[in-house]
């Protein structure tokens, strides 16, 4: 007798009614290959000890706008790009490329275009609500950071696939999944001891033609990459509290 829910005529294998094979999914495909996960399973002590761990390391990081020039070896760089490069992402496409500039010349350039866009963004496209969610922060169009960083990292976002041959292929998720990867970047960064500010400046296209990227990338945030200057200074500012962020089950209008 057939399913229900595979359409009648079918000669596909029939799984259980909860769990439809493979082959009644990805009719046709060959099977995925799988193996065993690798995976420390703690006890229940160490995961809070471990949890909390981290937390009061992360809690430390902040972005300030003020970098020393000090070099930072590009091996540094590489693994903080590498452990970016283990978020997960629709497909598994990892639709992200990190563009690690420490030419001056080069930095000297994306500098100057993007300050050229920030002076129109401060001075005529912010709206004054904009302004004044900035104010506190009190950032302006000069951004010294991009030259004065060693290091400044401009993730780029494949939007689409591009084959060799020029064809083309789709990609899912992308603003998501190189986010994911961002942000496990600027956790590498602050744990192996760096600071990085995350700048958006818009628009950005110029950057793909400064940098050489092809037509299906996007350029997604610049992250300039250093030691702090020794008189850095950061805003005052506080973080949500737990309750602020966080909620179990129902909230309060889920009665
Ligand atoms: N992109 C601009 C403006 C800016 C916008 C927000 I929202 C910020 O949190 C900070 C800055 C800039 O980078 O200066």
């Amino acid at each position: 007798m057939d399913r229900p829910d595979v359409p009648s005529g079918s000669t596909a294998p029939q799984g259980s009614r909860d769990h439809p094979t493979f082959q009644e999914v990805y009719p046709g495909f060959p099977e995925p290959q799988f193996e065993p996960l690798t995976f420390t399973r703690r006890s229940p002590d160490e995961t809070l000890a471990r949890a909390r761990a981290f937390y009061e390391e992360m809690q430390t990081r902040r972005t300030t706008r003020h970098f020393s020039r000090d070099a930072v070896p590009r091996e540094v760089i590489e693994w903080a790009v590498l452990s970016a490069g283990t978020a997960p992402s629709g497909a598994h496409r990892q639709p992200w490329r990190f563009v690690a500039v420490q030419d001056p010349d080069l930095k000297a350039r994306i500098r100057e275009a993007v300050e050229a866009e920030e002076y129109r963004t401060y001075t005529a496209r912010m709206t004054d609500e904009w302004r004044s969610a900035l104010a506190a922060l009190g950032t302006d169009y000069v951004k010294e950071h991009l030259t004065d960083a060693p290091w400044v990292v401009v993730v780029f976002r494949e939007k689409y696939g591009l084959r060799n041959d020029g064809t083309t292929y789709k990609n899912y998720y992308t603003v998501e999944s190189v986010s994911m990867a961002v942000g496990l970047f600027l956790a590498a960064i602050h744990h192996a001891g760096l600071t990085t500010l995350t700048h958006t400046p818009n628009p950005m296209g110029y950057l793909s033609e400064l940098l050489g990227r092809p037509r299906n990338e996007e350029p997604l945030i610049v992250m300039p990459v250093g030691y702090p200057a020794p008189d850095a200074h950061v805003p005052k500012l506080s973080r949500k509290p737990l309750a602020e962020i966080f909620q179990v089950d129902l909230g309060p209008s889920g009665q």
